[in-house]
């Protein structure tokens, strides 16, 4: 049965692979592997937290899908705050929202967000489209490098706007890989660049989550004064493992996710085109 959920997911896929294309290309290599279906763990959006474009805005899609609040998680030095989402139905992909705390940066962070925020009609949030409608503000290029020095994640979402900022190929659900050192090793030799920070594999059994990702695509953006090529979204891989009850862990591990933000992170190795 193909549900409003279904739609949902495949809009931000199709959204994503815009500017993704490793992620179209990965998703196929692993799926020439597989005999059955590759299913996605989870999406992450990312958002500022002043009312009219708060985390709450974007989950309001995902509860009137039938999804519940799992847990919530705290970035201190990236000033940012998340909760997951989880579905009663285990084959719907998890969701993990973040949102900037504005209030705790710079002023000159905060006035410049603030312009980008109020620009937004209070009404786009809850369209049917918004979760994968982009940005919704002018923006011009010395604006996001000024962005950049503070705050990579205000730089990338006031550039890129709504949109998934990864999709998370479930490693549990592949044929041929048992381990995510094995997934990984296969994306290196087909050229992918991972992210190294804090380790390519990410948390352990004992967290109950390990995980990788790629360094983000660069893709070209229209700032209002230039286009430019800048890094875009990333794919990520996620091995769970079983809590006391034999269940799959559903929730996200903060310290891992620290350095899952950064796979966005200009500054790092290039992904491969
Ligand atoms: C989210 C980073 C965290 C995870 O799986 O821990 C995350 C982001 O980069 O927006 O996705
Ligand atoms: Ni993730």
């Amino acid at each position: 049965m193909h549900t409003d959920r279904d739609t949902l997911f495949q809009n931000l896929w199709e959204n994503y692979c815009e500017v993704t294309p490793s992620a179209g290309h990965i998703h196929r290599l692993l799926d020439n592997t597989q005999g059955k279906a590759i299913v996605n763990d989870h999406i992450a959006l990312r958002t500022f937290n002043p009312d009219r474009l708060n985390l709450e805005k974007l989950a309001a899609h995902f509860k009137a899908l039938g999804y519940q609040q799992g847990g919530e998680y705290h970035f201190k030095a990236k000033k940012l705050y998340a909760q997951h989402f989880e579905h009663p139905d285990p084959t719907a992909p998890k969701v993990f929202i973040s949102e900037l705390l504005v209030d705790q940066c710079s002023a000159a962070l905060q006035s410049t967000v603030h312009a980008l925020v109020d620009a937004v009609d209070p009404s786009v949030t809850t369209a049917d489209n918004f979760l994968y409608s982009g940005r919704h503000w002018d923006l011009d290029y010395a604006t996001y490098q000024q962005l950049l020095e503070e705050s990579e994640y205000a730089a990338w979402l006031a550039a890129w706007g709504y949109r998934a900022n990864h999709f998370t190929v479930s490693v549990n659900h592949l044929s041929q890989f048992k381990t995510l050192a094995e997934v990984n090793q296969r994306l290196k030799d087909e050229g992918y660049q991972l992210n190294s920070s804090g380790g390519e594999i990410k948390g352990s059994p004992e967290e109950l989550l390990e995980q990788s990702s790629t360094m983000a695509d660069r893709a070209e953006v229209a700032f209002s004064d230039k286009n430019a090529i800048i890094p875009s979204c990333f794919y990520e891989f996620a091995l769970r493992y079983p809590k006391a009850d034999g269940q799959l862990y559903s929730g996200f591990v903060a310290a891992s996710a620290d350095k899952i933000f950064e796979s966005t992170d200009s500054n790092r190795t290039d992904n491969k085109r």
